[in-house]
């Protein structure tokens, strides 16, 4: 499954004596088209360096039968990979954001995380149905997802609409898609899409009125040994700020809400003119309840700050080891995520939560 990518010219300043870096990823399309690009961003910054991509099966490509948020392992599609990081068969693992919890297990860390596609919802619709839109689809017309934000969102909003679950990777539900009957549509995360180049395939991005999107979608992650200060330094030019802060403040909201990939939360985050905005959701499985709140901080001028940060700055934030990005705005970031749960949670998040964990158990 190895394969090299390129052979070392000369030898990095420091470290990495004629040493391959082993990047781990899934075996799946949209994974490997990821680690690609992410791997393309290490070369371009480190031309000496040689990359080695090693795929792997995890147990989320394995179970294809039951919906994700049933089968209750939150590390799903980590697991696997971390213990080939542990073991250092590989050096760094690529990931989609919103499938790392918000805790990772003791001795990992996210190094990196790049700049954000898209980070909306789309919306793929049967060939019958082209250039409709979900209000346009005739009613009863069936939606396919297994993701509880989206069909909680979708079934409050478009109430003459069902939706049924549909499993698999992106490749086999556009076919169970186009090749059935049974969906009239289907809700995917535009960015996975735009990478695996079906662009033309999007009939509809939802708006945040239609559809917030879950936290950290559309940024992509780069798990590594948290004590593994050379590959640390050598992943972190990858970082996007704007993207990191965001990322801070949603991971910190889904967190402290206690939340996971089998409740309903859902985010919007804006970042402009050093204000960072927060909106903020939990539903009730049908979408007849919803508590939807936004908040907003101030990160102070980058400029300004940069001095700050001493040569110790490998703090984690929810996981993420931001080195180079101001430690002040990464600190208010994560107040904003806790602050936003805390106000939701006074308004009787826990309660939603706990019954919308119970029904999709039952
Ligand atoms: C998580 C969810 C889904 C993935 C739940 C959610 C969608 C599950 C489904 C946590 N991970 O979004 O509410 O539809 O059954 C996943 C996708 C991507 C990363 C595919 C997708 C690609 C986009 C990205 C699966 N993880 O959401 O369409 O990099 O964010």
């Amino acid at each position: 499954m190895a394969e090299a990518m390129v052979l070392p010219q000369h030898q990095e300043k420091n470290g990495f004596k004629n040493q391959t870096i082993r990047v781990g990823t899934r075996k799946s399309q949209l994974a490997r088209i990821q680690t690609d690009s992410v791997v393309q961003g290490l070369q371009e910054h480190h031309p000496h360096l040689c990359f080695e991509i090693v795929a792997m099966s995890t147990t989320g490509d394995k179970i294809l039968d039951t919906a994700l948020s049933k089968i209750g392992e939150k590390s799903l599609f980590t697991k696997e990979l971390e213990n080939a990081l542990e073991r250092n068969e590989v050096d760094l693992v690529v990931h989609s954001l919103k499938d790392l919890p918000t805790s990772l297990p003791a001795g990992f860390t996210i190094g990196a995380v790049c700049k954000r596609e898209n980070p909306h919802d789309a919306v793929v619709f049967h060939p019958k149905h082209a250039g409709k839109t979900l209000s346009s689809l005739p009613e009863k017309s069936v939606i396919g997802t297994s993701s509880l934000r989206r069909a909680a969102q979708l079934k409050r909003g478009f109430p003459r609409l069902e939706f049924k679950d549909i499993r698999g990777n992106l490749n086999t539900r556009l076919k169970k898609l186009d090749e059935k009957e049974d969906f009239s549509a289907i809700v995917l995360a535009t960015a996975g899409l735009r990478r695996m180049g079906w662009d033309s395939r999007i009939g509809q991005i939802l708006s945040p009125m239609d559809c917030l999107y879950a936290v950290g979608q559309g940024a992509l992650a780069v798990e590594v040994r948290a004590k593994d200060q050379e590959i640390l330094d050598m992943v972190s030019v990858l970082h996007d700020r704007e993207t990191v802060l965001r990322c801070i403040a949603e991971r910190a909201f889904m967190k402290h809400l206690e939340g996971g990939c089998s409740v309903p939360v859902a985010v919007n985050t804006v970042l402009k003119d050093f204000q960072l905005y927060l909106t903020g959701a939990v539903y009730s499985l049908d979408g007849s309840e919803c508590l939807q709140e936004t908040m907003q901080t101030s990160l102070s001028c980058p400029e300004e700050e940069e001095s700050e940060d001493g040569p110790s700055d490998d703090v984690q934030h929810v996981g993420i080891t931001a080195r180079g990005i101001p430690r002040s705005a990464q600190e208010a970031a994560e107040k904003l995520g806790i602050r936003l749960a805390e106000l939701l949670l006074s308004k009787g998040a826990k309660h939603i939560l706990t019954v919308a964990r119970q029904l999709n158990e039952a």
